[in-house]
Order: C-alpha cells, then sequence, then structure tokens
C-alpha cells in the first residue's frame, strides 16, 4: 500500500471511530493524549521522558510537571528534525557568524556574547506548533505529540537587535535566517533553517545561552539558541551556527513546507480538500493544560483535592481559568498565580475541589485570555493537515474511589 493511501485509510478509519463520541459526556475522555509511558532510559541531562524517537530525539515531558510556571530542564522537552546533532561543541572556540546584508560581517565568540553585550532575561513558553496533535480527529499527520511538547524557561542572553546593530544592516535587508548546527542525514534535505522578517522581530527576541540560571542543556541547543517570545517554537532555532540576513525569502529552506496552517480566517480545511495557499504557524493561541490530577491519579470521595495546571497565550496576558468538574456544565474560576514572571510566561492556577461522587470524574479547564480569545470545546476545535495549533479544553479523567 502507498503511504499516501495508509494515510487515507487511517483517516476514514479514525473519523468513522470519531461518530457517536461525546467528548463533553462525563466519565468519557476520548482524547489519547494522556495514553503513554515514560521511557526508562534517560538521554544526557535528562530524566527520563516520553520518547517518540532516538534519533532524532523525540522526547514529551509528562503532563504533572506542569504544575507550577517554570519547566525544569532535565524534564523539559526534546524535539530535532535530524539525526546528525553535533557530540561536541567547544565553548570556547565556539562563534556565531553574522554575515549577508550587513556592513560589518562578524564572528561572535561565546565569552564576547556574554561580556560584550548588554545581558538580558525573559521568561517564556516554548511550545511546538504541534503540541497536542493527538487529540485532532481524525488524526493529523506528524507526531503524535500528547500536551508535553512544551515548557516554560527564563532565557539569558542578548538582543538579537544589539547584535544587528554592532553589524549595520544595509539599506534593503528585509529578511533574516537562522541556521542550526545539525546536518541532514541525506544531501537533498535542506538544512535546519527559520527566516523571519525583520519587520516583526522586536526587541524580547535574544539570542539565549541560559536557560532557567544554567547553560542550555544540549538538547535543547546549547550553546546558544533564539528565543521568540509567544512564538510557536519552531523559530526557536537551537545551536545556532549562522545569522544571514538577505533581501529575499529564500524558498528552499526547511520550514518552507512545514510549520504552516490553511492561509483562511480559520485556518481550517477538511481531510478531503486541502486548502490551496497557506501561512507560517507564527503566534501561539491561547491554551492551557492540566498538571493535576492526571489519569494516573487516585482520588479520595470527600477529600481536598487542588486541581493545578498552566495558561498561557502569545503575550496578550491570561485574564482567567475556568474549571469544570462535572463534564463542562458549570464553571468556576481558579486562582491564578501572581503573573510576575510577565506576559510571555505559564500563569500556573490552581482550583480546590472536593469530589462528592463515586467512580469516573471529567475535570477541564479553560483559558481566557485579556482581548477574550478563549480555548474552544474539543468538539469545535477546527482541522488541519499538520495538526498545528490544537488549543481545545483542556481534559482529564479521574477516577474517584
Ligand atoms: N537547530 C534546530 N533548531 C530547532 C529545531 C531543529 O530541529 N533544529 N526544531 C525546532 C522545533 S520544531 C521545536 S518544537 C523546538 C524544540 O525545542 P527543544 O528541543 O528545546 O524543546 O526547537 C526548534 N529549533
Ligand atoms: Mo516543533
Amino acid at each position: 500500500m502507498e503511504r499516501r493511501d495508509f494515510f487515507k485509510k487511517a483517516i476514514v478509519t479514525a473519523g468513522a471511530a470519531a461518530v457517536g463520541t461525546s467528548t463533553l459526556e462525563a466519565g468519557v475522555t476520548t482524547q489519547p493524549i494522556d495514553n503513554r509511558k515514560v521511557s526508562p532510559v534517560a538521554f544526557p541531562e535528562k530524566r527520563p521522558l516520553i520518547m517518540y524517537s532516538d534519533r532524532p530525539p523525540l522526547l514529551e515531558t509528562p503532563r504533572d510537571v506542569f504544575t507550577s510556571a517554570l519547566t525544569p530542564n532535565d524534564q523539559f522537552f526534546v524535539r530535532w528534525h535530524m539525526p546528525d546533532i553535533p557530540t561536541h561543541i567547544d565553548p570556547d572556540t565556539y562563534t556565531i557568524h553574522v554575515n549577508g546584508l550587513v556592513k560589518n560581517e562578524l564572528h561572535i565568540s561565546l565569552n564576547d556574547l556574554k561580556t560584550k553585550f548588554e545581558q538580558v532575561e525573559v521568561t517564556a513558553v516554548l511550545q511546538c506548533g504541534g503540541n497536542s496533535r493527538s487529540a485532532f480527529k481524525p488524526i493529523a499527520g506528524g507526531i503524535q505529540w500528547g500536551s508535553g511538547a512544551m515548557g516554560c524557561a527564563t532565557w539569558k542572553g542578548v538582543r538579537l537587535k544589539d547584535i544587528l546593530h554592532l553589524a549595520g544592516l544595509e539599506r534593503d535587508a528585509k529578511w533574516i535566517g537562522f541556521n542550526g548546527s545539525e546536518r541532514a542525514a541525506y544531501y537533498e534535505t535542506p538544512e535546519f533553517v527559520r527566516e523571519l522578517e525583520l519587520s516583526e522581530l522586536d526587541d524580547h527576541v535574544i539570542l539565549a545561552y541560559e536557560m532557567n540560571g544554567e547553560d542550555l542543556p544540549y538538547l535543547n541547543g546549547y550553546p546558544l539558541r533564539l528565543v521568540l517570545p509567544g512564538y510557536y517554537s519552531d523559530s526557536w532555532v537551537k545551536m545556532l551556527s549562522n545569522i544571514t540576513v538577505t533581501n529575499e525569502y529564500k524558498k528552499l529552506f526547511f520550514m518552507d513546507v512545514a510549520y504552516r496552517v490553511p492561509d483562511n480566517e480559520t485556518e481550517s480545511e477538511t481531510p478531503e480538500k486541502r486548502y490551496p495557499t497557506t501561512k507560517p504557524i507564527k503566534k501561539m493561541n491561547v491554551k492551557s493544560v492540566i498538571g493535576y490530577p492526571t489519569k494516573d491519579s487516585l482520588v479520595s470521595h470527600k477529600s481536598h483535592v487542588v486541581i493545578r495546571g498552566v495558561a498561557w497565550d502569545d503575550g496578550h496576558g491570561i485574564q482567567d481559568v475556568l474549571i469544570s468538574t462535572d463534564g463542562g456544565k458549570t464553571w468556576d474560576k481558579a486562582i491564578l498565580d501572581d503573573g510576575k514572571l510577565g506576559r510571555y510566561a505559564y500563569r500556573a492556577f490552581r482550583y480546590p475541589y472536593k469530589p462528592t461522587t463515586f467512580g469516573k470524574v471529567t475535570i477541564m479547564a479553560k483559558a481566557i485570555n485579556k482581548i477574550g480569545q478563549e480555548q474552544p470545546f474539543a468538539k469545535d476545535i477546527k482541522w488541519n493537515h499538520g495538526g498545528y495549533k490544537y488549543n481545545g479544553i483542556d481534559e482529564v479523567t479521574v477516577e474517584v474511589v
């Protein structure tokens, strides 16, 4: 069977299975999102995570880590596109090369980055555009991530703007490309490069060498990565080797085909008919994830449970998180943390809950941001082929005993 035919078949089957199930019925969770095991194998600097592949490393953070606003480095998810990641990086000889339409071509060492520029910090959520893809019905293409292809950290580094100022942009400079250091497995595969329009980059964009007060973990892009607060992480190029300024968009680059959604208002299409034009995913939509309880928690009848989780968007800020413990019929406000980590960070939330019935209970969380955008019910989620930008109301079903 051709791969294409296989996909068609998988979609039809999954579509048929979805008919007749209601995501709102208490006691039924139709999200496959939690049905994964943490791998017993740990990678360098990482505790055991949910593994989808070892080369390239694809590691997901378990849901129960999302009970506080910062994600520990050793539990932070990992995503690489190419199997051939450098295994040795010498911090004393590493330089970042800035070239293209600049007046001064630069080679900046790690030490110069840390000593000759203003050092800045930003706490920001890094989320893969394919996070929660496994919740799409029917199945959408790509790795079937649960909710843990994301994390939030405090990033430290230097402003991209300051580096470009030193390099001096030529008058016709319009685009900027960021290269990772890894190599493709085949000559035909383009390298990992992200191109962005210079006009969309603001002061918050940094080249970061530190994550939560430590060197970046190797798998999260040591020694230097791009940090674009508010944007999905396909733009956050790791192990940066090169920054090239151009006056035109170079179509052959890797990211020109992946991480795109239909270019229409609802960013959606049907499995049968692909929308003809696409646009990059770019900014994150409003979303929340429940960290406690999980489907593995045993919750005691009439005990004092604290439901916990995190909520975020692209920087407008979270206004409210609403919790339902009756499968979406009634909602009540959760308590949010003080928000001191800033508008690009997770807002941790908590909600005291005393279960008064036995058996399965479905808990839901819905975030609303400061401009009134809110998470849709899972059944109202708009579908796209790539399985990007899933932000349905989160739900967890627990057993009350
Ligand atoms: N050099 C390089 N940078 C990269 C990628 C990659 O494959 N190579 N993948 C991108 C994507 S799609 C994601 S989701 C994030 C993952 O970052 P993490 O591994 O630190 O979690 O890195 C981004 N930056
Ligand atoms: Mo990603």
